[in-house]
């Protein structure tokens, strides 16, 4: 079997979505997400000139091989663009994969490990009384797990607090707007929220916390010791990892879990994070690093040291990250949680999948491969818009982590 037609599909059921869609000759094809938010021509441009006319040809059950030519043989190693490229590659394959050999791709990786994937909803409110409203429908809806975020009195908007609760999209205008940011009014807030909401809520619903990448490690310190009588499930990206060093002073001061990755593409970002354990959960995905290929070996080395995986999961991962994450999720040993935000019916429809939610687990479809497809007639009614992520400025704008 080879390959012999390589497709990128660039859609916008309500938002940006780019999608690799790989034939071979003998009928069967395999899809892989390839969405860079903000950043989504980039990618199809970087598949569609440099990486579809190397792929004819080739046998696609070389799923290593081939990531192994992509990976070495660019020269320019990493990076979000090239690495969400090869993801896109390595997610069609397996799924290909799956397909031939008739099996769910979770089968492929070792079998179930557990019965479902645990995931975690998106609690958001401007104020905490409408937040804790927020909380209780995720209750109801069966969830074990749910994130809290709020605005911040003093400050007009947060990152994390959306008019549409469901499908929180940052990626807001064609030009990035920009928020205004205050560590103070920040850090004087946020303590104040989870003790209602642990209060209300009692002491086992699992609560989490985005802190977005707006700390220094002193100030991510303070806030994880400010939140231990609460006892978070974790608390999300509490600063900038570039350095991961930085994180050895947040982990002296508290016991609050640290979960870190969302923006890593490698084993690299994170390979001192994880040897260290100064972190609980490692938050890379299916689509930012490297495909199912990599993400399993980043997760494998997260089991050696007590870190278990939290992968990102907002709606601008594609049903198509989505249904190859969670055949992950059921197949590691040390899963931890899956973010799910759902994602509009126009995107449903776009990517019919076979992946469904039950009483706050998630379950990947049985069907052969990832269970995942695109409806490239449907996609095609949905042309691109661009749409890019906000900035950030503190109260006097100097610019700071978004
Ligand atoms: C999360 C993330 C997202 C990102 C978004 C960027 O934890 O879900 O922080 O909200 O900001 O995915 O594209
Ligand atoms: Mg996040």
């Amino acid at each position: 079997m080879k390959i012999a037609d390589v497709r990128v599909v660039v859609t916008c059921p309500g938002r940006n979505f780019v999608t690799l869609k790989i034939v071979t000759d003998e009928g069967v094809h395999g899809v892989g997400d390839a969405t860079l938010n903000g950043r989504e021509l980039a990618v199809a441009a970087y598949l569609r000139d440099h990486v579809a006319p190397a792929l004819i040809g080739r046998d696609p059950s070389r799923i290593e091989d081939t990531w192994q030519y992509l990976y070495k043989g660019a020269y320019w190693r990493r990076g979000p663009v090239t690495m969400t490229a090869i993801a896109a590659v390595d997610t069609a394959l397996w799924d290909i994969l799956g397909k031939v050999a008739g099996l769910p791709v979770y089968k492929l990786l070792g079998g179930r490990s557990r019965e479902g994937v645990t995931v975690y909803g998106h609690a958001n409110a401007d104020t905490t009384d409408q937040v804790l409203a927020e909380v209780a429908r995720y209750v109801e809806l069966g969830y074990r797990a749910v994130r809290v975020q709020t605005g911040v009195p003093g400050l007009a908007s947060t990152y994390g607090v959306s008019g549409d609760k469901m499908f929180y999209e940052p990626a807001d205008a064609a030009l990035p707007t920009e928020n205004v940011w205050s560590t103070a009014k920040y850090l004087a807030h946020v303590p104040t929220v989870f003790a209602r909401v642990r209060d209300e809520f009692g002491p086992t619903l699992r609560l989490l916390h985005d802190v977005h990448h707006r700390l220094t490690p002193i100030e991510a310190a303070r806030l994880g010791k400010s939140l231990e009588p609460y006892a978070l499930t974790w608390i999300e990206d509490p600063v900038p990892a570039e350095l991961q060093e930085g994180f050895r002073l947040i982990r002296q001061h508290t016991t609050t879990p640290i979960a870190v990755g969302e923006v890593f593409n490698t084993v690299w970002d994170c390979e001192t994070l994880i040897r260290e354990q100064l972190i609980d959960y490692i938050r890379t995905t299916v689509v930012h690093a490297g495909g199912i290929t990599h993400l399993r070996r980043i997760f494998d080395l997260a089991a050696l040291h007590h870190v278990r995986s939290g992968s990102h999961g907002a709606t601008d991962l594609s049903p198509v990250c989505m249904a190859a994450a969670l055949h992950l999720d059921l197949a590691i040993p040390n899963f931890g949680l899956q973010e799910y935000m759902r994602h509009t019916p126009e995107t449903d429809a776009v990517f019919p999948h076979g992946y469904h939610y039950d009483g706050g687990y998630l379950h990947p479809a049985e069907t052969p491969g990832l269970g995942v497809d695109i409806d490239e007639d449907l996609a095609a009614r949905y042309p691109y818009r661009p749409a890019q992520l906000p900035v950030n400025r503190l109260e006097d704008g100097t610019v700071h982590s978004w």
